[in-house]
């Protein structure tokens, strides 16, 4: 065994939506352990704010601006990226929505819009990465799940139809791509305090800590929500050669969140 089996120097790193927040959190690691960073956004102002915010740490990062539930956008992406840099080497589908909306209340609109981006596009950004990693004799593709590729909650129906599927996607992947040396496996977070879940950690008028917030700190035996650090190393281990017999596997980082019935109220 060789510790620089999880360093990721000369590989490419495609984190969809690494703007800030989990993906930011990732792609920072990435560059610390190696590798060039690539990521993609939905705007030329989120482009250029994200390039300074990985050139403050010092990372020479290549942005686009695609979105990642338009094949055309995806695929003109893919084959810059492989005219300026030969491939991607690690594909991380980071690039999601939620929409809180109980589902009787829901439209089909709506519901289908998470689908598209927390669903859909994973698979159509694996689609367009697949062939040059076939073509490389490598691969890795790491899809963020959550714990709603297990449990459900009240509001989230699409969210968790979206990251319950993109579980089995994860598993069809590695079933169907791993005779090319291709291994794909999810990151299952738990609640980690990002700007998706701001929400549910607002203050109240009162100034007592939200409900949620509360409920969450209960369920999770570390006592603390999750931080996007707390998924670096994980994200690294997945995406090097200390992984490369580790293919389907929903890894989940989540302070015990899984394990733990809950702490008893009072
Ligand atoms: P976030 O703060 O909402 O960031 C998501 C990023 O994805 C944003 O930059 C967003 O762009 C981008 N994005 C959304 N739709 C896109 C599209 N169609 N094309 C390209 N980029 C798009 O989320 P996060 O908390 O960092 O979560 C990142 C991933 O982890 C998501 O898949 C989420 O479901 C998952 N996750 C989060 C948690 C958590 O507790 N935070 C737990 C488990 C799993 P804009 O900035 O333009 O909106
Ligand atoms: C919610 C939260 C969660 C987290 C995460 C948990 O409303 O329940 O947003 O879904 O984002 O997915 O793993």
């Amino acid at each position: 065994m060789d510790m620089k089996d999880f360093r990721l120097d000369g590989k490419v790193a495609l984190i969809t939506g690494a703007v800030y927040g989990i993906g930011f959190a990732i792609a920072e690691a990435y560059a610390a352990a190696g590798a060039k960073i690539v990521f993609n956004c939905l705007s030329e102002d989120a482009k250029e704010k994200a390039l300074a915010s990985y050139a403050e740490k010092g990372i020479d990062a290549l942005g686009y601006v695609a979105d990642v539930t338009k094949e055309d956008e995806v695929q003109a992406m893919i084959a810059d990226i492989e005219e300026k840099l030969g491939g991607v080497d690690i594909l991380v589908n980071n690039a999601g929505i939620i929409k809180r909306i109980p589902m009787c209340e829901m439209s089909a609109a709506d519901f289908r819009a998470v689908i598209d981006v927390d669903l859909n596009a994973p698979f159509i950004m694996s689609k367009a990465v697949i062939p040059g990693m076939i073509k490389k004799g490598h691969g890795k593709i790491i899809n963020i799940c959550s714990m709603m590729s297990e449990l459900g909650r009240e509001t989230v129906s699409a969210y968790a139809a979206a990251k319950g599927g993109l579980k089995m996607l994860t598993r069809n992947i590695c079933s169907e791509y791993g005779e090319h040396n291709i291994q794909c496996n999810g990151i299952g977070p738990g609640y980690i305090a990002t700007p998706q879940t701001a929400p549910l950690r607002e203050r109240q008028p009162d100034g007592s800590r939200h409900p949620f917030d509360q409920f969450i700190i209960a369920k999770t035996p570390a006592g603390r929500w999750g931080t996007a650090e707390d998924l670096q190393g994980p994200a690294v281990f997945l995406a090097s050669d200390a992984s490369n017999f580790v293919n389907g596997h929903i890894l989940y980082v989540d302070g015990g969140i899984l394990a733990y019935i809950g702490k008893q109220p009072g």
